[in-house]
């Protein structure tokens, strides 16, 4: 093992007289590549996509090891990261929609990047790996990112093409004057294919403050091990990318959705009304988004992956031109998944199977050769990346981490693990895309017969139990993956120990797509695995024998 390696080390320098113990033994930690990608599903080669063209990362999970199912705690941006980053579940983290900053609720919480800080690591990262301005600069990292040798444009709105930027500035300005300054009104098109340079858009940009942060720091004299982050913000919206990656695929093949209607029997407030996406120029206020411009969207959210995957492989040949791919963990995950037309709904932002399962991967330097190129069937989170970069890297695991190291299954990809994945997310439906609750200008915008139509559902299944205050903003949705299925139990978050509100169970072994809600037929079934979902994660952890 490593530690023990480690641990020997420092004995025999310490034994020897040698001058140096600490950096003899910091030399032989491994670095940490730790690559965010924003709201990328698995849709990709190494995932068994037919038609994404994603090279460089199925050449990660060649060499590496690939969680076929690994899951995200919250499907939305800020919950999601706040609790990877921190090592504790939303429900913990108390960050359930993106406005509120975790340092604000949590200034003494120890964060992945953090703890290695703090055992001789240096830290730092490029691009989105805390939710936007949310970058925790002071705590998490130890030094500021280098800058590249090239120079990306100002954009308006990020986007290359002038039509695009004129609408974004025009789209602004109206929602402004016609609304006043409601959240994300007045924005762009979804979607650019600008014949420009990788570093026209923010991840080719990052890509290369990236790239010459490494070399920056290889070249340093102090010898530590790093911990480097690179977060890309595509697939997240808008998918803007360079045209080359747009051409590498052919409209025509690219498959829509399978199934597009809601669950039979589901949650009324499971599915919300795709505002995030119907906020952007081009994309119809409410109604159908047809197949035509479906079809067109589908197209834009792959070449954004295939823009990503591209940046990834300049990385990756970085790691080797510095010699410092051999001794480099390489740690790749997404914060949720997305849906794409899938039950009917764009964008990210439920409690269902297509928004919670996540992309995730992991390359070590020294995992048995037998587990290389394994896709694992464990059940994952992504809160135990935290726990297990910290065993690969030989350090301690601070107490308050909610995760499980997976690092066991490094060793064996098939071993009895986790028996449940949880997550949970506040009422889609009535929620703002960004999951805080609906503010008034919200109504009055054209959401407004959009955010009426589902309420008239969720008052139609829910009768008598429809209150507003408490669907708007205490009714939280908790799910729970096992094996065979998934429970969505809705709560009101301030009873936490009443009687479920409204309780879904999907049986994948039947329906893995999630169509039809078999609660009501389940009812010994439901009874046990809501106790199971009572009793938490710890219930559900990996028996690990030392
Ligand atoms: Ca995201």
């Amino acid at each position: 093992m490593k530690y023990c390696l480690l641990l020997s080390l420092s004995v025999l320098f310490f034994a020897c007289g040698g001058e140096q113990p600490r950096e003899e033994t910091t030399k032989t930690q491994p670095n940490i590549l730790f690559i965010a990608i924003d709201d990328l599903r698995p849709e990709l080669g190494c995932y068994g996509s037919e038609i994404a063209v994603t090279p460089n990362l199925d050449a990660i999970a060649v060499g590496g090891l690939l969680f076929e199912r690994a899951y995200c705690q919250q499907a939305i941006c800020s919950p999601s990261r706040a609790s990877l980053m921190t090592g504790a579940r939303p429900e913990s983290t108390g960050i359930i929609e993106n406005y509120t900053y975790f340092r604000d609720v949590l200034p003494d919480i120890v964060t992945l990047p953090q703890h290695f800080r703090a055992n001789g690591y240096e830290t730092v990262y490029s691009g989105k790996i805390y939710h936007g301005k949310f970058t925790d600069e002071e705590k998490s990292w130890s030094r500021k990112p280098a800058k590249p040798s090239v120079e990306r444009p100002n954009y308006p709105g990020g986007y290359a093409l002038k039509e695009n930027q004129e609408a974004y500035l025009t789209n602004k300005e109206a929602m402004k004057k016609k609304y006043g300054d409601v959240y994300g009104l007045g924005m762009g098109p979804a979607y650019e294919k600008a014949d420009v340079p990788d570093h026209h858009y923010s991840d080719g940009y990052n890509t290369e403050v990236a790239i010459a942060t490494l070399k920056e720091m290889v070249a340093d004299e102090d010898d530590k091990p790093f911990f480097l982050g690179l977060g890309f913000h595509h697939p997240h919206l808008n998918w803007t990318s360079p045209a080359k990656y747009w051409d590498l695929y052919d409209p025509e093949d690219i498959p829509l959705a399978a199934l597009t209607d809601a669950p039979e029997g589901g949650a009324a407030m499971g599915l919300h009304a795709s505002f995030e996406l119907r906020v952007r120029d081009g994309v119809p206020d409410g109604g159908e988004i047809d197949p035509e411009l479906s079809r067109t969207l589908k197209h834009a959210y792959l070449a954004a992956v295939s823009y990503v995957d591209a940046q990834i492989g300049k990385m990756i040949a970085a790691l080797e031109e510095t010699g410092m791919r051999e001794n480099t963990i390489i740690m790749v995950w997404s914060d949720h998944g997305w849906h794409l037309g899938d039950m009917g709904v764009w964008g990210k932002a439920t409690n269902y199977e297509i928004a919670t399962r996540v992309p995730m991967m992991i390359w070590t330097p020294d995992m048995p050769a037998g587990s290389r190129g394994k896709r694992s069937d464990a059940l994952v989170e992504l809160v135990d990346m935290y726990p297990t970069l910290a065993e690969l890297a030989g350090l301690p695991l601070p107490g308050h981490l909610e995760g499980q190291s997976f690092a066991p299954l490094l060793e064996n990809p098939a071993r009895k693990w986790k028996t449940a994945a949880f997550s949970q997310y506040p009422n889609p439906a009535l929620r703002e895309w960004a999951a805080n609750p609906l503010n008034q200008g919200m109504r009055e915008t054209y959401f407004g017969p959009l955010i009426e139509e589902v309420e008239r559902r969720i008052q139609k299944q829910q009768g008598d139990v429809w209150n507003r205050d408490l669907f708007e903003n205490h009714l939280m949705g908790y799910a729970m993956r096992t094996e065979q299925h998934r429970l969505v139990v809705w709560k009101d978050n301030r009873r936490p120990d009443a009687a479920p509100i409204f309780v879904e169970l999907y049986d994948h072994q039947a329906d893995p797509g999630e169509t039809k809600n078999v609660a009501g037929d389940n009812e010994a079934l439901v009874t046990e695995l809501v106790q199971r979902l009572d009793a938490g994660w710890q219930a559900s952890a990996a028996e690990v024998n030392p």
